[in-house]
């Protein structure tokens, strides 16, 4: 393996440190969530014991550390993704508030009857119901991309599904249920040469590569702060500022306005306008400092090194009889989808937890992607940089050992 410090990073995270069931515990359910380490949970309990109070709003000494430590936080998600400014970049609850924002505000603005919004068919549900939901209020149509055995975007079905009614494309940048990475650069100039906006859903990017949103150029960007070693309840949508200007609010409150009469209220510019209410101030700040955590190791870093987690993983996978990989794009994250001759997933799940390990088995907010492969759930163990070769092996051994007690 490249020179990573794998155990310095894994002392960083304490829940790492303890066992389960007398296992030490391997932790590789990183796709639903990943854990966190100390400067985070630090980050938040030291905003709570000196610096806490509301936001925006008063004169005094904390309210001003809470403001700056909250608005610092912004400049560096502005930074992470090379957003052009901070006006571009709107706290939401997550990748689930971000995208529902969009529908419900560009999409209701922008959207008519018999108008489309194309996505893939490796959607999370939080990248398809938004835009039915969106569907049922304007008569907008929902179009999907195909995607091929080896869970790859069909390109040229993608290319032909865009048409003169296409009004926005809303695709995963990394598939939660497969690992397969889109090619959202040749996605993004497919659909600007025929002017039409691109949201990418980067839940599962964000913590595994670099991005930069000016060089995508897309008009879009959502992510959870849980999957990038911040907090939960805290999530990002970046949007091109000319497009976030002409958008309508998403919810009215604190916060959102300029001024507000009993006839008329003036909303606040960018990004307060997308805030309503008192927003989750101690989770902007973790999510503030896990991007310094994660930026001082640098990702790129991060992602070689967890291409070799990822290519020493499906290669152990493959010696493993009765072992089918679901998922096998060749541009893939650190994602193993799989499932096992005669076990169910769940009991995957449950068994390999009283060996300490925790994997998820199910359909993974992806219905549609676990019907296409025609089968009810996967196990899917998804990797983290503080995983290690050393766990990948007693994930593969856990497995054997079920294979041979119950298989
Ligand atoms: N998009 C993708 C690709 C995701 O993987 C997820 C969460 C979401 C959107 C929604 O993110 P949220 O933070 O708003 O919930 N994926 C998973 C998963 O794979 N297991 O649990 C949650």
């Amino acid at each position: 393996m490249t020179d990573f410090p794998i155990e310095k990073i894994r002392a960083d995270f304490p829940i790492l440190q303890q066992t389960i069931r007398n296992k030490p515990l391997v932790y590789l359910d990183n796709a639903a969530t990943c854990q966190k380490p100390e400067c985070v949970i630090d980050s938040m309990s030291e905003l709570y014991r000196t610096n806490y109070a509301n936001v925006h709003r008063g004169v005094h000494t904390l309210s001003v550390r809470s403001t700056d430590l909250y608005e610092g936080a912004r400049d560096k998600v502005k930074q992470f993704i090379n957003a052009s400014s901070t006006k571009e970049i709107i706290f939401t609850k997550g990748t689930t508030e971000a995208i529902n924002l969009v529908a419900q505000t560009f999409g209701k603005a922008n959207l008519a009857e018999g108008d489309e919004v194309l996505i893939t068919a490796m959607e999370h549900h939080s990248n398809i119901v938004p835009w039915q939901m969106l569907a049922e209020q304007t008569g907008a149509v929902l179009r999907v991309a195909p995607i091929n055995q080896q869970g790859e975007l069909m390109f040229s079905e993608f290319e032909q599904l865009i048409s003169d009614k296409t009004r926005l494309v809303s695709v995963v940048h990394m598939s939660n249920a497969l690992g397969s990475v889109n090619p959202v650069q040749k996605i993004i100039d497919l659909a600007h040469a025929k002017d039409i906006p691109v949201l990418l859903d980067g839940a599962q990017a964000i913590p595994h590569m670099s991005v930069d949103v000016q060089a995508l150029d897309c008009d879009f960007y959502a992510f959870s702060g849980h999957k990038l070693y911040g907090p939960s309840g805290i999530g990002v949508l970046y949007g091109k500022q000319d497009i976030l200007n002409a958008m309508p609010p998403y919810q009215g409150g604190g916060d959102m306005i300029r001024k507000v009469t009993f006839e008329e209220t003036e909303y606040n510019t960018l990004p307060y306008k997308f805030e309503a209410g008192t927003p989750p101030i101690a989770e902007v700040v973790g999510l503030g400092a896990a991007i310094d955590y994660v930026s001082a190791i640098g990702m790129d870093k991060i992602a070689a090194y967890e291409a070799e987690l990822l290519a020493y993983a499906t290669q152990q996978a493959a010696h493993i009889d009765g072992l089918q990989i679901i998922g096998q794009a060749s541009e893939k994250g650190a994602i193993l989808s799989f499932v096992l001759d005669k076990i169910h997933p769940h009991d995957i799940g449950t068994m390999l937890d009283s060996l300490g390990i925790a994997i998820r088995a199910g359909h993974h907010c992806a219905m549609p992607v676990m019907d296409f492969f025609e089968v009810p759930a996967t196990a899917r163990a998804s990797f983290a940089m503080y995983n290690s070769k050393e766990e990948i092996d007693v994930l593969m051994e856990g497995i054997k050992s079920l294979i041979e007690v119950f298989g």
